[in-house]
C-alpha cells in the first residue's frame, strides 16, 4: 500500500480538507496499482479523523467500486447517494481515484444533499510540461521560465533521490485531474539530451512515482539525438539508419518504463535541430518518431512553435504570427495516428492577450493538442498575481468556424491539452502562492474546458485556505475572489495595450521596455512611430495574416471596424486618434488603462493585506510581499508606457494627469 507523503508545504488538499471523507467507515474494491494508491488515501484520512477503513461485507457508508457497463468512460466516474450510503462507480480503478478526489472536494455535502452525477474527462490528455534542465543552465537556472524554485525531479545533476516531494506533486496533479507530464526542458541540452540512452534509470525512477497517481510520463528529446547520442552522421529522418536508431531506442525506453507516454519535441525553432536541415517537411520528423513509438503505444507531441528568430526587422512582410499556419497548415493529414501537433494558443508567443492560433483550426485531419503556458513568463513571472483561468476559458470557448462549429476545447480533445508547469521546489510549489490557483484551474480546465473560472477560483479556494474553518469565511472568499477574479485584466490594463504583446525587458522578460524588442531579430514588434501603432496583418494591406481564419473571423480580424479592441494593435496599425469601440481613443484608452492597472494592483494589496488575521501567517507575508513588487512594477509600466505614447503622438492626457 502506498503511503501518503506528509508534513510537505502548503497548497491545496491540506489535512483539513479530508476531515468529511476522513470519519466515514469507506469500503474501496478494486485491485492494481491505482486501487491501492485509492487504499493509502482512505487509510490516511481516517487515521487523522477517526473513520475506518472496512473490507469484505462491514458496513460503510462509503464505497468505491468497479462497474461494468456504465457510460463514465475510462478515467470517468459516478457518485450516488442511497440512504447511509455515498457510492462512487468507475469503469477502471483511474475512474475511482479522481471519484475519491471529488469526494473531497464536496465535503460534507457529499453525504448530504449532492445528487446523482457523473462525471468524465472531456479531453483524454490532460499535461503539463516542464521545462526543467537536469543541470543548471548559466542563464536560464535550473527552470527555464521556473519561476518558483529550482526542479521538483532533478538535483545536483541527477534525479532526486528523496522521492517524496514527486510523489506530493503527482498527488496534486492527480486530484486535479491531470494525466501526464514531461519531465526536461523542450529545449534539450548535451546533458539532458542523454535522458532518452543511459540516463533513462532516473526517467523510469520519476515514472514510478507518477504512476500510481495515473500520471503517464513523457520525455523531451533533440531531433539530432541519432548524431549526439548514436554517433551517426545524420539526422535525416528519411534514412534507414536514423529509423532504426530511433526503434532501439524506444525499445530501450520501453523495456525500462513500460508506460511511458511519449516524445515532445521542439524542432527547428528557436536554434533546435530538425528535419529542414535535410529538406524534409515536419511531418516526415514527426513520423520518424511516431513509428518508432507505435509499436509500444506511444505518442509523439511535436510542437508547431516553428518561426524564423533571425527576422530583419525592416522588412515588413514577415511576420512571425504567419509562421506556424505557413509551416504546418499544408502538412494537415499527413501525420500518424500517433503524432499529436502540440500548438501553442497564440500565434505569437503567450503573452497576455492574443487571439487564438489559425492552426488550431486549420488541421481537420490532424490530431491537434493545445499548449497553454501556466507559468507566467509573459504574465507577472509570479511576482505579480495573474489569475490566467478567464484567458483559459476565452481561448477554450473560442470558435474556428463561428457559432456554429467546435470550440477550441472541443478541438483539443483529439490531441490534449498541454501546459508549461509553473511548479517548483519553491516551499509554496509556484512562488507566488495564488499562482497554484493557475496550476489547479489548468487541470480542472483540461477535465471540463467549459467549466466556469469563477467555479474554479471557489473550488481551489476551499480546498486550500479552507475559509469554513476561519472566523469569518464570507470575509476570505469575497477577498481572495477579489485578488484574483479580475486580475489578468488588471495586468493586461497596465502592460502592452490592446494585443500588441511584448514590451518587455529583452532576455528576461520582466518588466517594461517598450521598444525593447523593436529593433531586434525575433520578430515581436508594434510599430509605434509618430503617427500611430499596431501591426498590420490585414489581406488588403498588410502581412496577410488575417486570410489564415476561417470565416467569420478572417472578416471580423480584417476591419477595424469589426476587430474586437483588445486586439485592435495585434491586426492593425492606427492612428493614435483612432477611436475604439468603447468611444475612446486608442491613445487616451492607453493612458486610462495605465492609470487604472496601478490603482487596482494597490487596492489588491491593500485588501490582501486586510486579510492578515484569515490567513496563516506564512502565506500571508510570501504574498504580501509579492505585491509590494507588482505595484512597483506596474508603476515603472504604467510610466514607461503612458509617457513613451506621450511622446510619440504627443497628444495630451485628457485629464491632465501627471505622465512621466
Ligand atoms: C518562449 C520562451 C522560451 C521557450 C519557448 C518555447 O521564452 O524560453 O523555449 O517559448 O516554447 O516563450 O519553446
Amino acid at each position: 500500500m502506498s503511503s501518503l507523503p506528509t508534513g510537505i508545504d502548503p497548497a491545496w488538499l491540506p489535512d483539513e480538507v479530508l476531515r468529511d471523507v476522513g470519519s466515514r467507515r469507506v469500503l474501496v474494491r478494486g485491485e492494481g496499482p491505482l486501487a491501492d494508491t485509492l487504499r493509502g488515501e482512505v487509510a490516511y484520512a481516517c487515521r487523522k479523523f477517526g473513520g475506518a477503513q472496512v473490507t469484505g461485507d462491514a458496513s460503510h457508508d462509503l464505497c468505491f467500486d468497479l462497474a461494468e457497463g456504465g457510460d463514465e468512460g475510462p478515467e470517468g466516474f459516478t457518485l450516488e447517494r442511497r440512504p447511509g450510503l455515498t457510492m462512487v462507480t468507475a469503469a477502471d480503478p483511474a475512474g475511482l481515484l479522481y471519484g475519491w478526489f471529488h469526494v473531497v472536494r464536496l465535503g460534507e455535502s457529499a453525504f448530504t444533499t449532492a445528487p446523482a452525477q457523473t462525471h468524465r474527462p472531456a479531453v483524454a490528455l490532460r499535461m503539463l510540461d516542464h521545462w526543467d534542465n537536469v543541470s543548471v543552465h548559466p542563464v536560464m537556472g535550473q527552470v527555464e521560465r521556473g519561476y518558483a524554485g529550482g526542479s521538483l525531479f532533478w538535483q545536483d545533476g541527477r534525479a532526486r533521490g528523496d522521492m517524496a516531494r514527486v510523489r506530493a506533486y503527482a498527488r496534486l496533479l492527480a486530484s486535479c485531474g491531470i494525466n501526464a507530464l514531461s519531465v526536461n526542458n523542450v529545449n534539450v541540452g548535451p546533458v539532458e539530451a542523454r535522458l532518452l540512452t543511459d540516463r533513462i534509470e532516473e526517467v523510469a525512477a520519476l515514472a514510478d512515482e507518477f504512476r500510481v497517481y495515473g500520471l503517464r510520463v513523457h520525455l523531451c528529446v533533440s531531433f539530432a539525438a541519432s548524431m549526439l547520442l548514436g554517433g551517426l552522421d545524420t539526422a535525416d529522418p528519411l534514412d534507414e539508419r536514423v529509423r532504426a536508431w530511433w526503434r532501439e531506442a524506444a525499445d530501450r525506453v520501453y523495456a525500462h518504463i513500460p508506460d511511458f507516454g511519449g516524445f515532445v519535441v521542439k524542432a527547428d525553432s528557436e536554434g533546435q535541430p530538425g528535419p529542414f536541415a535535410y529538406g524534409r517537411s515536419h511531418a516526415d520528423g514527426a513520423n520518424l518518431l511516431a513509428d518508432a513509438l507505435a509499436p509500444h503505444g506511444g505518442t509523439v507531441h511535436w510542437r508547431a512553435f516553428v518561426y524564423n528568430h533571425r527576422q530583419d526587422w525592416r522588412d515588413r512582410t514577415t511576420d512571425r504570427a504567419r509562421a506556424a499556419f505557413d509551416h504546418f497548415a499544408p502538412l494537415d493529414g499527413r501525420f500518424r495516428d500517433n503524432a499529436v501537433l502540440q500548438v501553442k494558443h497564440g500565434p505569437v508567443d503567450f503573452q497576455v492577450r492574443e487571439p487564438v492560433s489559425p492552426v488550431i483550426g486549420a488541421m481537420p485531419r490532424t490530431r491537434v493538442a493545445v499548449e497553454l503556458q501556466v507559468t507566467q513568463e509573459y504574465t507577472g513571472q509570479q511576482r505579480h498575481a495573474c489569475a490566467l483561468a478567464p484567458m483559459w476559458a476565452e481561448v477554450l470557448g473560442f470558435r474556428p468556424e463561428g457559432e456554429q462549429g467546435p470550440s477550441v476545447g472541443e478541438l483539443a480533445a483529439s490531441g490534449g491539452l498541454v501546459a508549461v508547469s509553473n511548479a517548483g521546489d519553491d516551499p509554496f510549489w509556484t512562488g507566488h502562492p495564488l499562482a497554484q490557483f493557475n496550476l489547479y484551474a489548468f487541470g480542472r480546465l483540461a477535465w471540463q474546458p467549459d467549466a466556469d473560472p469563477g467555479r474554479l477560483l471557489d473550488e481551489w479556494l476551499e480546498s486550500t485556505l479552507t475559509p469554513a474553518r476561519t472566523d469569518d469565511p464570507e470575509r476570505l472568499r469575497a477577498g481572495v475572489r477579489s485578488v484574483l477574479a479580475g486580475s489578468w485584466a488588471t495586468y493586461e490594463k497596465y502592460t502592452a495595450p490592446l494585443g500588441v504583446g511584448f514590451m518587455v525587458q529583452p532576455g528576461h522578460h520582466y518588466g517594461p521596455s517598450v521598444d525593447g524588442y523593436e529593433y531586434s531579430p525575433w520578430g515581436t514588434y508594434h510599430f509605434a512611430d509618430r503617427d500611430g501603432v499596431g501591426v498590420d496583418r490585414t489581406r488588403a494591406t498588410g502581412t496577410g495574416y488575417t486570410g489564415q481564419y476561417a470565416k467569420p473571423w478572417s472578416e471580423t480580424y480584417e476591419s477595424p471596424e469589426t476587430c474586437p479592441d483588445e486586439l485592435l494593435l495585434f491586426f492593425h496599425h492606427v492612428p493614435y486618434g483612432h477611436v475604439l469601440h468603447s468611444g475612446k481613443t486608442v491613445v487616451q484608452h492607453i493612458y486610462d488603462t495605465h492609470f487604472e492597472g496601478v490603482e487596482e494592483a494597490e487596492a489588491a494589496r491593500e485588501l490582501w493585506s486586510s486579510l492578515a488575521d484569515l490567513v496563516p501567517e506564512a502565506w500571508h507575508a510570501r504574498v504580501a510581499e509579492r505585491y509590494e513588487e507588482q505595484v512597483r512594477s506596474a508603476r515603472e509600466w504604467r510610466d514607461q508606457v503612458n509617457s513613451y505614447f506621450l511622446r510619440k503622438s504627443g497628444v495630451p492626457d485628457r485629464y491632465g494627469r501627471r505622465i512621466h
